[in-house]
């Protein structure tokens, strides 16, 4: 497990206690019963040298880590609203979310991360995912897909986009400046593709994208 993996969940945990109305807030049966004030719990990064309480304090929050994640990432597919199909399984969120790498983060926390989307036959089961939930919007879901430097699209595996399925609507992409895609849930476009800003003013948020995570079905719960 790369040093930037344990990165991500440290500070996704740290949002989740900070905010327990947050998309992560699930951590809460993991933690311990122990009354907690979150003004109190705060980090100085900037300070090389911890308290022993700050120590004992980031211990126990690796622990809760480290069980929300063996206990999402190794439980064999369909479960607790995972979706089985061929090798994978997914888990629509259905929340309008403004940033990209939030809704990713919120998947690399349940053991997967967002789609990469390889046929015909997964893009359709992915738009009939959306269609089935209470909330549609017309921006539809966050795709594992993102514009690099050299202004091209990659999947979130570094497979470029250009060698592989894509299923944009006509004329999309269209602005260089819109580095993240996403599959329309709504409209003429629903179920294609199109770049949007990956950080989205929140006066867009009743368009934004929802969250889909996928990941390997398999016990070892390597990522897709
Ligand atoms: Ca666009």
């Amino acid at each position: 497990m790369n040093r930037k993996w344990n990165f991500v969940r440290f500070i996704a945990l740290i949002i989740a206690q900070i905010n327990p109305k947050s998309a992560v807030s699930n951590t809460a049966s993991l933690t311990s019963n122990k009354p907690r004030n979150p003004m109190v719990q705060t980090f100085n990064i900037n300070n090389w040298g911890f308290e022993d309480a700050d120590r004992k304090l980031l211990s126990e929050i690796k622990y809760k880590v480290d069980s929300l994640y063996e206990k999402s990432a190794t439980t064999v597919c369909p479960q607790d609203g995972w979706v089985h199909y061929g090798n994978f399984s997914y888990l629509v969120i259905d929340i309008p979310t403004l940033k990209w790498s939030d809704a990713r983060r919120t998947c690399e926390i349940l053991g997967g991360d967002l789609a990469i989307v390889r046929s015909a036959a997964e893009n359709n089961f992915i738009f009939d995912l959306i269609k089935k939930q209470k909330t549609i919007t017309n921006w539809g879901v966050w795709l594992g897909l993102v514009r690099k430097a050299d202004t091209k699209f990659y999947w979130i595996d570094d497979t470029p986009m250009a060698n592989g399925y894509t299923a944009w609507l006509t004329g999309k992409p269209d602005s260089v400046s819109q580095k993240c895609a996403h599959m329309y849930g709504t409209g003429g476009g629903a179920g294609k593709w199109d770049d949007v800003y990956c950080d989205n003013s929140p006066s867009y948020f009743t368009s934004s994208p929802v969250i889909l995570c996928k990941k390997n079905k398999s016990l070892n719960g390597s990522r897709p």
